[in-house]
């Protein structure tokens, strides 16, 4: 679809960034904070890119007065950021450590007086190792209700002050990472202990929205989904069945279920025939039609390609977090699909397709098939930056990405999507989880390595200054 002109930006459309607790607070032992299952993790030797762990990460529980300033220099209309649930319950349920609220309740006033809309989401990824080590965290049962109380806390405690709330920060990628590919605690490799602990979350995120719902709470929540659109590789029609197998596996098996409430038909099929299928109650069935969200959060970074892959064919290869580029290698389910490099678009230094048109495709196919409200949670690029001597970071690259990302959004709404906002990975540099601080998101350049802490002094990029402009303009000026 060519448009002629394209629609404005809606007028409170949120221009926005996103962050994650672990990635950017650091302070992981300080003010009764408890420990988290990523802060075991990451000290698994051979674990992340040069045993790189959050313990300081960018120093913001620190520094989160300089930060907001940063942010509200730039314009933000919004700031998305995670709470670390073992900062509020040391060991996920019981007492509330009221030094670890009082930051956040801190971070937020900060962020209000600056006029920045607070996005949180209640779980980024850090689980309280207490719950995973007393029952096996995802695992259980018991994790909706734990899940549900820690909401509840934040739920009551910020009503009023924040009105945007993201529930599961990419439910697909941390029961995948965790569950399957063990890149990501707790370490397991286990498609059918993959599927119970994916259903166990699908049910705490239903359970959590309804209490949302009945408590009362102001304003609107859903989960944030990490959407990698299907392309198939071509025309042959063992591709296109390949694609529509990752379709039904990584997409509809996520959406649909938080959106419709039921898994789809094929996915069950499958599960039931290779005895990987959950338990599912009729309990567990009508819970998830009592917790649609109100809109769809979207992580979009690129999109996948897809072929066919035997029975025999490949399964998990080799993932690039070096970032040594052409290092990624096939990556597979026997029987389903596999992902393969696409020869149309340009790839990152971590070999991540550079691909704005899907993002439109992305957000169109959420559009026709939920009809509801996309909030964009997470875009950006991820690159090495280079510090000049006199304190510039010319990063043009990430202006171009991100760029060309907003006209696609632009377009989509053109198309009748309804978009509430945009957030770019990230407003800071920050850790990212399994590639280091060599991997840069940040529109403000954090002064630190894997070696060397340093000070963690900030300096603004030339996409501080661009994306300053584009908030002004709403989306006007991309120049
Ligand atoms: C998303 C996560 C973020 C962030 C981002 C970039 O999947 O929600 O937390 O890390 O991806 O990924 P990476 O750091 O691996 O480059």
């Amino acid at each position: 679809m060519f448009h002629e002109k394209l629609d404005e930006f809606p007028k409170k459309f949120l221009w926005g960034s996103a962050s994650a607790a672990y990635q950017v607070e650091g302070a992981w032992d300080e003010d009764g904070k408890g420990e988290s299952i990523w802060d075991r993790y990451v000290k698994i030797p051979g674990k992340t890119f040069k045993e790189s762990t959050g313990e300081v990460a960018v120093g913001h529980y620190h520094r989160y007065k300089e930060d907001v300033a940063l942010m509200a220099e730039a314009g933000l209309k919004a700031y998305r950021f995670s709470v670390s649930w073992s900062r509020i319950l040391p060991t996920g349920s019981g007492d509330i450590n009221e030094a670890g609220l009082k930051f956040y309740e801190n971070l937020i006033d900060e962020l209000l007086r600056h006029n920045i809309e607070p996005i949180l989401t209640l779980y980024h990824w850090d689980l309280p190792l207490a719950l995973q080590d007393k029952y096996g965290g995802w695992e259980d049962r018991q994790i909706i209700e734990d899940f549900v109380n820690y909401a509840e806390i934040l739920f009551k405690h910020f009503n009023g002050k924040v009105k945007y709330w993201v529930s599961l920060n990419e439910q697909n990628v941390f029961i995948s990472h965790g569950y399957l590919a063990a890149s990501h605690p707790p370490n397991v490799s286990d498609m059918k202990r993959m599927y119970q602990a994916n259903h166990n979350a699908f049910l705490a995120n239903a359970a959590t929205i309804k209490r949302f719902r009945e408590l009362n709470i102001q304003g609107i929540i859903g989960p944030s989904y990490a959407y990698s659109p299907t392309y198939s590789l071509d025309s042959d029609p063992l591709n296109q069945l390949a694609a529509e197998n990752h379709k039904v596996f990584n997409e509809y098996l996520w959406m649909d279920v938080y959106v419709k409430g039921e898994y789809p038909d094929v996915a069950v099929e499958y599960l039931k025939k290779n005895d990987l299928l959950p338990e599912i109650t009729d309990e567990d069935l009508l819970l998830l039609t009592e917790g649609i969200p109100d809109f769809m959060g979207v992580n979009y970074y690129q999109t996948s390609t897809i072929a066919q892959n035997k029975i025999d064919g490949v399964g998990q290869g080799e993932v690039n977090y070096s970032g040594k580029k052409g290092t990624t290698e096939e990556n597979g389910i026997p029987g389903l699909y596999k992902v393969v490099k696409n020869e149309k678009v340009e790839q990152t230094n971590w070999d991540w397709n550079i691909d704005p048109e899907g993002l439109r495709i992305g957000l169109r196919r959420i559009q026709s098939r939920y009809d509801l409200p996309i909030l964009i949670t997470e875009n950006g690029l991820g690159e090495y930056d280079e510090l000049e001597s006199d304190g510039s970071i010319h990063d043009k690259y990430r202006i171009d990405y991100l760029r060309t990302h907003i006209i696609a959004i632009q377009e989509a709404i053109t198309d009748g999507v309804e978009v509430l906002g945009y957030c770019t990975w990230s407003f800071t540099d920050l850790l990212s989880w399994l590639n280091g601080y060599q991997k840069r998101y940040g529109f403000v350049y954090v002064d630190r390595d894997e070696e060397d802490e340093k000070e963690l002094k900030r300096y603004k990029k030339d996409s501080f200054y661009w994306y300053k402009e584009v908030i002004k303009s709403n989306g006007n000026n991309l120049s």
